[in-house]
């Protein structure tokens, strides 16, 4: 019996000192991890390998349209920022955070970024559950364009980004974002993609 309580301790200690992510150094001194950086921005052309801004709808979001996006993380929240030049005019876009850096095809970006991962969720099964996919608990940056193209949003969380699940990439979509239970998240077709600048995580304090 009195083996049971050390045992159980000590199951206990190697669950959490699983790391939760893949580390790309074992070197103790120096866990250096590429993290997307506080501004990125790009000029949107279609798929070549090594594009960091992506159009997959050129009706939607022209060649040579533009992107700039920044966090700035205060003590207790982090505010977002996009700004879009060139797209088309006077209409609405959805716009989010997802985890994946942009690719070829618009579903290379994977999900959405969830501070709380919605536990149903998974590959191929979006989350969709309002309690889940909705503007606290994701980083939505929806807006409508001015008669020249240009639209902007800043979004504002109570919280700061999990640096264990880096968002890679900013998603533009064809329509405002959905906040029905079963299509919570969801904003149509991906127009465009812009995957975020990185750099090195800072020295842990
Ligand atoms: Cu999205």
């Amino acid at each position: 019996m009195i083996l049971a309580a050390p045992l159980a301790l000590a199951a206990c200690s190697a669950a959490v000192a699983a790391p939760a992510a893949p580390s790309p150094s074992p070197s103790a001194s120096a866990p250096a991890a590429l993290l997307p950086g506080e501004v990125s921005g790009g000029t949107f052309r279609s798929w070549a390998a090594g594009a960091d801004a992506v159009t997959y709808d050129t009706a939607a979001v022209p060649e040579g349209a533009k992107i700039l996006f920044s966090t700035e993380e205060t003590d207790d929240t982090t505010v977002v920022r996009l700004t879009a030049l060139g797209l088309a005019p006077s209409r609405g876009y959805g716009a989010h955070l997802h985890l994946n850096p942009c690719g070829k095809l618009p579903d290379d970006a994977g999900p959405h970024y969830q501070q709380e991962v919605d536990p149903a969720a998974g590959p191929g099964k979006p989350s969709v559950d309002p309690e889940y996919a909705n503007p606290e608990n994701e980083v939505w940056l929806d807006f409508t364009t001015d008669a020249h193209g240009t639209g902007a949003a800043t979004a504002e969380q109570n919280w700061h980004f999990d640096a264990g699940r880096p968002a890679w990439s900013v998603v533009l979509h064809t329509e405002h974002t959905h906040t029905d239970p079963g299509e919570a998240g969801q904003a149509g077709a991906r127009v465009a993609c812009l995957t975020r600048h990185s750099q090195y995580s800072k020295p842990a304090r």
